[in-house]
């Protein structure tokens, strides 16, 4: 390529730069100052991805538009209800809110919570055997979802790659979670099978795919739904885990019916927006037990005459969970004290 011709390209790569930043400052201006007599009639909608502050708004009608935020609205998720107006065709701007039936919400590492993903009416916890099944990650999920009152369930991806032993493995370490009564269940993406029980617990509800990342969250969406394009990762082989591909949150409408979010996969859930006292009411099994110990302030994890140890000796708690309850309360406990 010759010089000048390289040169006159990034002249005009400059010039549209700066005319793209002068539009999005007009925009942003807009966002802050149009009155409502120059924007679209208020329409419904619903917000089925973020990209920083723009949002992908999809109106009654299946149409999707690009729309900014009025200031002071607060932090707007997937999954919102909002009203928004047309600035332009294909591009609006959301002027409110609607009130939320649910809220996911994450800690960030100031302490605070973030907001993941709204008015969802359950929570796929996402897992596989490679990256290799944690249930500390699941114990964690589940108790962010019990504090918040949204049904969980736990969905195995990749079952094509057990053989008879590995899935028996994989089937007795969750077997008590079944028990207490969560729905497992068991299917591969790659080759279908079991896909269609999973179909059936997605129906008309909106889900929230969470876990590792990795495990197959995308290629689940892809599964459901082969004509959408989505990114999907690989594992890296070094240290069998995901590579964090998907960036950002988005909600797909299922065919049968409902919408299912896919979300970026974590590396870890933290809980630290959660007081200590509270956890042990996110462990299900714990809960007939408590009440039980000899000391009323009893943290459950060392103190003699506890209920729940007493429980895990009786083996009526594995002792897994109570281990997992152990390290979420010591985190926690030592983030509380710094
Ligand atoms: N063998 C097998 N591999 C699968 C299956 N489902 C997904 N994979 C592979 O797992 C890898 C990760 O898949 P993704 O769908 O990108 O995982 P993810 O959970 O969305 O990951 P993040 O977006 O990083 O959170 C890819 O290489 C997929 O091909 C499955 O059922 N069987
Ligand atoms: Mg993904
Ligand atoms: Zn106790």
């Amino acid at each position: 390529m010759s010089k000048r011709k390289l040169s006159r390209k990034q002249s005009w790569r400059a010039d549209k730069i700066q005319e793209e930043r002068i539009n999005r400052a007009k925009k942003k201006q807009a966002g802050a100052e149009l009155d409502s007599s120059a924007l679209g009639t208020p329409q419904e909608g619903q917000v089925i991805a973020c990209f920083g502050v723009n949002y992908l708004v999809e109106n009654r009608q299946a149409v999707q538009v690009t729309c900014m935020a009025r200031q002071n609205l607060g932090k707007i998720v997937v999954g919102d209800e909002v009203i928004w107006q047309e600035i332009d065709p294909g591009n609006g701007i959301i002027t409110a809110t609607q009130t939320r039936k649910s809220l996911l919400e994450r800690p960030n590492f100031q302490g605070n919570t973030r907001p993941v993903a709204a008015n969802i009416d359950q929570m796929v916890i996402v897992c596989s055997p490679i990256p290799a099944l944690q249930t500390r990650l699941i114990d964690r999920y589940l108790v962010a979802v019990e504090l918040n009152n949204i049904p969980p369930l736990i969905a195995v991806n990749k079952i094509d790659l057990l053989d008879e032993a590995a899935f028996k493995a994989i089937k007795k370490s969750l077997q008590h979670y079944e028990t207490i009564g969560y729905q497992v269940l068991y299917f591969s993406s790659k080759t279908q099978h079991g896909m269609s029980q999973l179909e059936s617990v997605l129906q008309n509800k909106v889900s929230v795919l969470v876990g590792q990342s990795g495990v197959g969250k995308s290629s689940t969406v892809k599964a459901l739904l082969p004509e959408i394009s989505i990114q999907i990762g690989e594992i890296s082989q070094a240290s069998q885990l995901g590579k964090h591909t998907t960036s950002a949150s988005q909600l797909y409408h299922l065919p049968t019916g409902g919408d299912l979010i896919d979300s970026p996969g974590v590396r870890d859930f933290g809980l630290w927006h959660i007081p200590v006292s509270r956890i042990s009411w996110g462990f299900i099994d714990f809960r007939d037990y408590l009440g039980g110990c000899k000391y009323s302030n009893c943290t459950h994890r060392n103190e003699p005459q506890c209920a729940i140890i007493q429980a895990v000796k009786a083996s009526k708690i594995p002792e897994i969970r109570w281990k997992n309850y152990c390290e979420i309360y010591n985190t926690l406990e030592a983030q509380d004290s710094k």
